[in-house]
């Protein structure tokens, strides 16, 4: 009953003192008004309560909210909570009484609450988890001395001396077995599983998981599978290999191939000082330059590598018939040359007379292996007709002729020599 209605029966009771009936009618009527408009009031605000909204929650309980459009849905929600790192969250409502719950990722174990709810006063319930590293090391499970390493999910031990094995339980054998070419490998054991590995170039090949043997490049790339690893040699080396070269030869930068060293660049001969040292494939070789002593005729030095005939008597038809001069040439070549190929050149500077003739000179062997062609009006080329094989010194002597109307105005021979190595590099 409201202040106003109080009012109005202590009015109708001060009717004791003999009220006229007028006045008593009256006070009945303002009354009956009065009540009538609370009525009314009374109903208009019933209206505009609160309705009634049944909601059914997914988790454990049933729950049973009231939502007005004065009281917003945003506020019935608690602080969204984030994953521990290393860790996941179960359910996304926020909403008052619901449940989070917290999982940590494999070797990692919960500190803090596992289920937080959001509670009425908006606040989580708990203490916010986080996912710590589970220490697999703390039962001390590598044996014989072996260290202990903490990995995530995981451990591995380094054995002492001696020890292999997951857990160092197995002792290494000794003697023969060992050395540079058998190793310990290194095992891990992940949620109970052990998984062995090697160091690089090591391979577990037999049944022992425990012991990583050396691979054999030299024996598995053999054929040239992946390509030949050496061009010469290879040499199996614990973990790895490496390719050899025949004497006379350096590896190559890129540790394949095989470089001629140069003797006689680097003063690795042994020439005297009257010889000259001729640098060739897998080796060097001294040369003396002698001028030849043939009859009627003599020749001087005029450069290293050049004799000439000194002047003739007059009238001396032989030795004016003997060459005018003689040059030598040294070739170097690699071993298994094909065939036909130019060899080496002859020219005539200034040429004299009206005809120019080159032939090869020498014996059966030469001629084997050599012809001499003309390659232009002054010159003639020495050509090797069959191929050549294996280490060996090939000679020939071309010789240029100069005519006028056939008859010889001079004679020039050239005498080449070409060392030929045993390798193709
Ligand atoms: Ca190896
Ligand atoms: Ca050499």
């Amino acid at each position: 009953m409201n202040q106003r209605l109080m009012r109005l029966v202590a009015v109708s009771v001060s009717f004791q003192d003999c009220p006229s009936r007028q006045e008593i009618q009256g006070s009945l009527k303002q009354v009956q008004k009065l009540l009538t408009a609370h009525e009314a009031s009374y109903i208009q605000t019933k209206k505009k309560k609160k309705s009634l909204i049944l909601i059914n929650s997914n988790v454990k309980t049933v729950n049973f909210f009231y939502f007005s459009k004065s009281l917003p849905f945003s506020t019935d929600t608690c602080i969204k909570l984030d994953a521990p790192i290393n860790g996941r969250k179960l359910g996304k409502s926020h909403s008052v009484s619901h449940e989070v719950h917290f999982l940590c990722d494999p070797g990692y174990e919960l500190v803090g609450s596992e289920s937080r709810v959001c509670q009425e006063s908006l606040a989580w319930s708990g203490q916010h988890p986080t996912c710590r590293d589970i220490n697999e090391c703390a039962s001390s499970p590598c044996l014989n001395g072996g260290t202990c390493v903490d990995e995530v999910n995981q451990f591995s031990c380094v054995c002492a001396k001696g020890w292999t094995g997951a857990t160092c339980q197995s002792s290494l054998p000794t003697s023969a077995t060992t050395g540079p070419f058998v190793r310990p490998s290194r095992c891990t054991i992940v949620q109970g599983t052990t998984h062995c590995t090697c160091e690089p170039g090591y391979t577990i090949s037999g049944r022992d998981s425990n012991i990583c043997t050396d691979i054999d490049e030299c024996e598995l790339f053999h054929n040239g599978q992946a390509g030949k690893l050496c061009l010469h040699a290879c040499v199996n080396t614990p973990g790895g290999y490496r390719c050899s070269c025949p004497v006379g030869y350096n590896v190559t930068r890129d540790g394949r191939s095989c470089k001629d060293i140069d003797e006689c660049a680097t003063r690795q001969n042994n020439c005297t000082k009257d010889q000259m040292c001729i640098n060739t494939y897998g080796g060097f070789q001294c040369v003396r330059v002698d001028c030849p002593k043939i009859p009627n005729a003599t020749y001087v030095k005029t450069s290293p590598m050049r004799c000439e005939r000194n002047p003739c008597p007059v009238d001396n038809k032989a030795c004016s018939q003997a060459p005018n001069s003689f040059s030598y040439h040294y070739l170097a070549v690699v071993s298994n040359l094909s065939a036909p190929r130019v060899m080496f050149r002859v020219s005539a500077l200034r040429p004299m007379g009206d005809t120019l003739r080159f032939s090869l000179l020498g014996g059966r062997q030469a001629r084997r292996h050599f012809t001499v062609q003309r390659s232009d009006r002054l010159t003639g080329q020495l050509m090797l007709v069959s191929p050549v094989q294996g280490a060996i010194t090939l000679e020939a002597e071309v010789e240029m002729s100069e005519l006028e109307r056939r008859v010889h105005l001079g004679r020039y021979i050239t005498k080449i020599t070409m060392f030929v190595s045993q390798y193709e590099f």
